[in-house]
């Protein structure tokens, strides 16, 4: 994960106020997600790739395929899904706090939703090298997600937005 901020953060944070009110509620097309961030905009990104992220364990259970695996992310900040992998994978929400035993996902989740944490999002189905829409980090606590395709290997992980 990579955090960038804004030097000025008295000014970023009026134009943040400024640019949240007329940042369109569409997806964005893949690699159009710089074009939707709030300008000075905090903002984590997290690596997708299933070759290169190792495997291990997180407080939701047995997790991999992202880096890092337990994000920690304070409120306010843009969480953004950059797959650095050679084939598509997903960022997809689950429900609860601990990684479901069973398959959680349906085909829905092949489709870019969401834009904040809290209110569940997908990535849709992120093409190599491309970076997912921003999903505002809005409410405090511990969001799990996985992938579409390989939820099982395990490809899934966590955010901890304090
Ligand atoms: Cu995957």
């Amino acid at each position: 994960m990579k955090f960038s901020s804004p030097s000025g953060a008295l000014a970023a944070s009026a134009l943040l106020a400024l640019t949240t009110a007329c940042t369109p509620g569409a997806s964005a097309p893949s690699g159009g997600a710089a074009a939707l961030l709030p300008a000075g905009a905090m903002v984590a990104t997290i690596d997708v790739n299933l070759t290169l992220d190792p495997s291990g364990s997180t407080p939701a259970g047995p997790a991999g395929g992202y880096r890092p695996l337990a994000a920690g992310v304070a409120r306010g900040t843009y969480v953004q899904f950059q797959n650095s992998d050679g084939f598509p994978h997903t960022a997809t929400s689950i429900a609860g706090t601990a990684y479901p035993t069973t398959y959680p996902f349906s085909s829905a989740a092949l489709g870019a939703s969401g834009s904040t944490l809290s209110g569940g999002f997908s990535s849709g189905s992120l093409a190599p090298g491309t970076t997912s829409a921003p999903l505002l980090a809005d409410v405090a606590g511990r969001y799990i997600y996985g992938c579409f395709y390989h939820y099982g290997t395990p490809m899934r992980a966590e955010l901890d937005v304090r």
